[in-house]
């Protein structure tokens, strides 16, 4: 194949691959995005191409990524272009999107990203920097002062690493030079995400300046959002299917399903491009959306993750084949996440959990188990151990989520059941490996030595004896039976 995806060769493209209709080149940056990857691509850069091609103009996207120039490496041949790939059992439907004009790295040059930060083009930040970006306290949801990077960022302001560093450094200068400041998007798996934004924001300005964190609390909006588009690391498969059907090479498509839903907090006091008009859904309060979504969708999947790659899967869509996995989600979903939310009237759960499934069931997509059980300290308080206080609190059983949580313990011993490793990846995997070393494989031992990680299980949770028992009881089915043993037992 001769050519790369770019401007030039984009009225090449076979005829039913949509692309841009504005004019990219006359677009002005108007949101910038932290954390530019795959999910980003394949959810809010979709809805703000729609939005350009309505009305140019305004809203063009500069793409950041905190780490890794690989994205960027990719994007910039291709002046920003790249292809989404929309995968089910009928086949993919491919698309090219113009939103992201502008790609940086910030490790290269914090400056640049600054100095974008603060152009008064710029009304809008959005970012996914995954849990783990916001340093702080997945318990508690305050700013971890202590972590090396936002350490790191208090010392040397004018060259941060971190979201927090990045966009108060950006807003002190705003303020100083008397700009309106940006409304601040966060589009992580969170609950309360804008709160965490607004709240890691604060805290880390009342670090660096006196008074700033008040005129932030003041003046800066964090709304809330929940976002949904499950969207697997893309593979080297993909690329290669993906820029045949082009006909030039996309060194950096996206491959998702066709669902893809947006809520958020209508909070955007100056301005936002018209994402509504494209299927987002503004609305006053966002929490019953977002506690829906992170524990249904996201619950089920970390459950799947770990249950599923310890039974000797590797994909999404191939445990929830497997019909005792399908009955435990379902049952996991119905019986113990259902009766915990609180939705505004006129919403259709049902409709929503029989979605879900057939969702994760898409063959077409190669979401990968392990994939989805990185970063579990991150992303079991909010996922699971949200809706066991509340089953708690109730004297209702949750055998299941009980079960996510041991299977996760027994993953992050970083052996699997055939005795092979197990690369685990998490900010605290050298933490958790050694408290299970220490234990042992025993569960009476293990499940005490990881519930003593405050971070993810708090204080309350570790010392409350039905939840120590359910969770050492479902450790030890997991060590005595194997993972598929306990899922069908519960299906
Ligand atoms: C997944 C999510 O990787 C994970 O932890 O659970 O990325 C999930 O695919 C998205 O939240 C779907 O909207």
């Amino acid at each position: 194949m001769t050519g790369r995806l770019s401007p030039g060769t984009l009225a090449g493209l076979p005829a039913a691959i949509s692309r841009p209709r504005y004019d990219r080149a006359g677009l002005d940056v108007g949101i910038v995005h932290i954390g530019l990857g795959a999910f980003h691509r394949a959810h809010q850069a979709v809805y703000t191409d729609d939005a350009l091609n309505a009305v140019p103009g305004a809203w063009g996207i500069c793409g950041v990524s905190l780490r890794s120039p690989d994205t960027r490496d990719a994007l910039a041949p291709q002046a920003g272009l790249y292809t989404v790939g929309v995968r089910d059992e009928e086949g993919e439907r491919l698309r090219v999107v113009g939103s992201v004009v502008e790609t940086l790295v910030a490790p290269e040059d914090p400056a640049v990203v600054l100095a974008r930060l603060v152009d008064p083009r710029v009304r809008v930040v959005t970012a996914t920097v995954t849990e783990k970006g916001y340093c702080h306290n997945p318990a508690t949801g305050e700013l971890d002062a202590s972590h090396p990077d936002i350490r790191h960022d208090l010392l040397n302001p004018t060259q941060p690493r971190t979201l927090a560093g990045f966009l108060v450094e950006a807003l002190r200068r705003r303020r100083a030079a008397g700009r309106p400041p940006f409304s601040v998007l966060s589009c992580d798996n969170l609950p309360g995400n804008g709160e965490v934004t607004g709240s890691i924001l604060r805290a880390y300005a009342a670090m660096l300046e006196p008074d700033l964190d008040h005129w932030i609390a003041d003046n800066v909006s964090c709304p809330s959002s929940m976002v949904d588009r499950i969207v697997p690391a893309t593979t080297a498969d993909d690329r290669i299917r993906i820029s045949a059907a082009l006909g030039v090479e996309d060194a950096a498509p996206v491959v998702t399903e066709p669902f893809t839903q947006w809520v958020f907090e209508d909070r955007f006091p100056t301005g936002r491009p018209a994402w509504e008009d494209f299927g987002a859904e503004p609305v006053a309060d966002v929490r019953p959306y977002e506690a829906m979504k992170l524990r249904l969708l996201n619950a089920s999947h970390s459950c799947i993750a770990y249950l599923g790659y310890l039974a000797g899967y590797q994909t999404v869509a191939e445990t929830i084949a497997d019909p005792a996995f399908e009955r435990f989600v379902g049952a996991l979903m119905d019986d113990e996440v259902t009766p915990t939310l609180r939705m505004p009237a006129g919403a259709d759960l049902a409709g929503y959990k029989a979605a879900l499934l057939a969702r994760f069931a898409n063959p077409a997509l190669r979401h990968r188990t392990w994939q989805i059980a990185m970063d579990g300290s991150q992303k079991l308080p909010q996922r699971i151990l949200v809706t066991i206080r509340d089953r708690l609190a109730a004297g209702a059983p949750f055998d299941r989520l009980a079960l996510g949580v041991a299977a996760w313990m027994r993953y992050v011993r970083g052996v699997d059941e055939t005795g092979a490793p197990i690369d685990v990846r998490d900010p605290l995997a050298e933490r958790l490996r050694r408290l299970a070393e220490e234990a042992g494989p025993v569960a009476g031992r293990l499940a005490p030595a990881l519930l003593s990680v405050r971070e993810v299980f708090g204080d309350d949770l570790p010392a409350n004896p039905a939840f120590v028992t359910a969770v050492t009881g479902a450790l030890e089915g997991l060590f005595d039976r194997g993972a598929w043993y306990c899922v069908e037992r519960l299906g």
